[in-house]
């Protein structure tokens, strides 16, 4: 069987536009919050296959999507570099802030590989298991994104910290960037290696930046991941999510050579069209929750921009944790029968 995600990445066009959704798996779902009540810590929980595969299956049950992302989050890779993290109900990770370059931790396979190593052993439990039409997606947050939790200490408003050190100390920075772009290198080659069929980069704070940062802490390392992988795994899809990245998405699309970009709700249809190569995206995950008719209406916009063009429907950003399930169900079913 032809999974039409695969198919879509390679520019063919099969019988309806495969789709998932970012955060799919999640607090929204009343079966994810039973089993994150079964592990001590949302960290914990990432590490235990045996829940992280259910959950990352548990989405799929309920409404078909045309593929699977691994349950996981993108700061396990500091996680991996040995960076003390948690998250805390309410405020979001808090991790132990990086402000200069002494403070940079090393990237050692061995190690990096021994703490993360259940997250591949999920991937193989997914994967043996996942429904023959369905891919698996493996991910990784990029650089710049990964970068920003780690100076800031956590989330950020106005990312002051990590921006001040990008413009001020350029070389220093790019130690820290380089440490990142080699773990991610290595830990999305692990995923690969255990049953991974495409790759996501999530830039979630690309937008943030001017042109001149944008293009050596976005594209620059963006490009150097999808090389080395390319070079190892030319077969696997890789595809980029630069958030709110607005005109410099073009940019990123061609200099980067992923195979295509995730856009978020701000990208108009019209400018989205004009993109060369496959795209994904973008209804607004405020729509999905806030009214159910407007968004299958906004919905029929997208499908119907999108027809005769290879195209992944997904949503702008994740679900968020008050969406009613029955919008899930709502859009999910319009889409299966696309
Ligand atoms: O149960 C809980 O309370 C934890 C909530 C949660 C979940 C379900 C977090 C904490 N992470 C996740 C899973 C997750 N995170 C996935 C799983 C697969 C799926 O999509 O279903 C993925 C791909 C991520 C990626 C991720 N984590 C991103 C990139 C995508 C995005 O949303 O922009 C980012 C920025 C994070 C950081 C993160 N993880 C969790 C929180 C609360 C945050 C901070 C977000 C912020 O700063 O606004």
């Amino acid at each position: 069987m032809t999974k039409r995600l695969l198919a879509t990445l390679r520019q063919e066009i099969p019988d309806r536009s495969p789709f998932w959704f970012m955060r799919q798996a999640g607090r929204y779902l009343p079966e994810y919050r039973a089993l994150r009540a079964q592990a001590s810590d949302f960290v914990a929980l990432c590490l235990t296959p045996k829940l992280a595969v259910e959950i990352t299956l548990q989405p799929l049950r309920r409404f078909g999507m045309d593929a699977a992302i691994l349950f996981s989050d993108i700061l396990m890779v500091p996680y991996g570099l040995g960076v003390p993290l948690r998250f805390e109900e309410g405020r979001g990770p808090l991790l132990k802030a990086v402000r200069e370059a002494k403070d940079i931790p090393a990237f050692d396979a061995v190690s990096f590989h021994a703490r993360v190593a259940p997250i591949y052993d999920t991937v193989a439990g997914v994967r043996a298991v996942l429904p023959k039409d369905a891919a698996l997606i493996g991910f990784a947050g990029s650089p710049w994104t990964v970068a920003s939790y780690m100076v800031e200490g956590g989330s950020s408003k106005d990312f002051q910290a990590v921006k001040a050190w990008a413009y001020h100390d350029p070389e220093g920075f790019s130690r820290l960037i380089g440490v990142l772009a080699e773990a991610t290198v290595e830990y999305l080659s692990r995923q690969v290696e255990a049953g991974a069929e495409v790759l996501q980069l999530f830039d979630s704070w690309a937008g943030v930046l001017d042109e001149t940062l944008f293009a050596r802490w976005v594209v620059a390392p963006t490009r150097a991941i999808v090389s080395a992988l390319k070079s190892r795994y030319p077969h696997v899809p890789i595809i980029g999510f630069a958030r709110r990245a607005g005109t410099m998405t073009e940019s990123y699309l061609r200099e980067t050579g992923v195979n295509a970009v995730g856009l978020d709700e701000t990208v108009p249809l019209a400018a989205a069209r004009a993109l060369p190569g496959v795209i994904q995206g973008n209804l607004d995950n405020v729509l999905l929750l806030a009214d159910r008719a407007a968004m299958l209406a906004r919905t029929e916009e997208i499908l119907t921009a999108w027809q005769g063009r290879p195209f992944v429907f997904n949503l702008g950003h994740g679900i968020l944790p008050t969406t009613p399930v029955e919008h899930v169900a709502a859009l999910a079913e319009r889409l299966r029968a696309a």
